[in-house]
């Protein structure tokens, strides 16, 4: 049985040679991703370097759809961070209707942690006009297209992070970590404040723009990666030590703690880690990510019809969450039921 599987795994050689001009990341999937003698030669670094060359290339293309101010901060620093977001009113007509909504969920529980997601999908936002009020928007859009880098519309959730659940280790976010070998974007937009003691996101300013220590120390990574015990590195989510982090002289780690109405926007592709809690801690945001394929000069335009924009969110989400879990790699994530965004865990 190994043993074919194995043998099929080379008869798909030619797929997954493909698959290195695509987003695939997995070192422990691929044969070619994963190949520590293709490594030794600069495959890894060479696909980060020349997706790095082509975000840059896009992100220059789409310049105007931020402030100047606000796009030389995200430059230099990897991130945004931008209180009173929407106009009082519009964020509070949302966070009602959010908070309200009742719609059948996947919940995973990692360590101390229970994360919830409800979908913001084309049908679910059909049911809510003040939600769908404040989203889509130029601005909130112009954001997610310039940071993630390309001009699509990013998947919305509802996210609900409860930390301090039960008695455990901090879950597989708490680590310091890289989502993606290419640019890429992550946004949270609170609809409840985070202090100082709870599981903020936490960023190293500067680090979404590989320094030569961090790339030496990639391609290190990307040698054993395929057969690194922790499950995310060999995903291609590569996870790094604090001790080590220090040592490749990024600036000091920032903690956030912010308001209601904050967004906060990160190229997830730099360091970064949900930040300890030290007790029980409930985060609840407008959770959106964007990811195209990295090697393409243009932004491209989002070819989804209206009417069906975001229905990818729904498919995506369950077409991702059978496939890793015919792999056995659900990663814990499992259909909930109906839940409404603050409804407490369940015992
Ligand atoms: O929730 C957070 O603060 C960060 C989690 C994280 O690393 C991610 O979503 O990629
Ligand atoms: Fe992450």
């Amino acid at each position: 049985m190994a043993r074919s599987l194995a043998m099929f795994r080379w008869l798909l050689l030619p797929w997954h040679a493909l698959r290195v001009a695509s987003s695939e990341k997995a070192f422990r999937d691929n044969p070619v991703i994963g190949s520590p003698r293709l490594n030794r030669l600069g495959l890894h670094i060479a696909r980060k370097r020349l997706a790095h060359r082509m975000a840059a290339r896009r992100r220059a293309a789409m310049a105007a759809l931020l402030p100047d101010a606000q796009r030389e901060a995200f430059l230099r620093d990897g991130y945004l961070v931008i209180p009173d977001f929407l106009p009082p009113e519009r964020f509070e007509a949302m966070r009602a209707e959010v908070m309200a909504r009742q719609a059948r969920a996947r919940e995973s529980l990692d360590g101390y942690t229970m994360t919830r997601l409800i979908p913001l999908d084309a049908f679910a936002l059909r049911e809510m006009p003040a939600t769908r009020q404040a989203l889509l928007t130029p601005r909130y859009l112009g954001l997610h297209h310039y940071i993630g880098s390309f001009r699509r519309l990013p998947r919305l959730y509802v996210q609900t992070i409860f930390s301090g659940v039960r008695q455990g280790p901090p879950d597989v976010q708490s680590f310091y970590h890289t989502d993606t070998f290419f640019p890429t974007v992550k946004s949270w937009l609170l609809l409840t404040p985070v202090n100082q003691a709870e599981a903020g996101f936490t960023y190293i300013p500067g680090s979404h723009l590989p320094n030569r220590r961090h790339l030496a120390w990639e391609r290190r990574v990307s040698l054993t990666a395929h057969l690194a015990g922790d499950r995310l590195t060999g995903e291609g989510s590569l996870r790094i030590g604090e001790e080590q982090l220090a040592r490749l002289r990024y600036a000091a780690p920032r903690k956030l703690e912010a308001q209601p109405n904050t967004l906060i926007i990160a190229d997830t592709s730099g360091f970064h880690r949900r930040g300890l809690s030290e007790g029980f801690a409930c985060r609840i945001s407008i959770w959106a990510q964007s990811r195209g394929t990295p090697f393409l000069p243009w932004p491209g335009g989002d070819l989804t019809i209206p009417p069906l924009r975001g229905a990818a969110t729904r498919a995506f989400g369950w077409l991702d969450y059978a496939v890793k879990r015919l792999r056995g790699r659900d990663n814990g994530w499992r259909f909930a039921g109906t839940r409404r965004p603050a409804d407490p865990p369940a015992a």
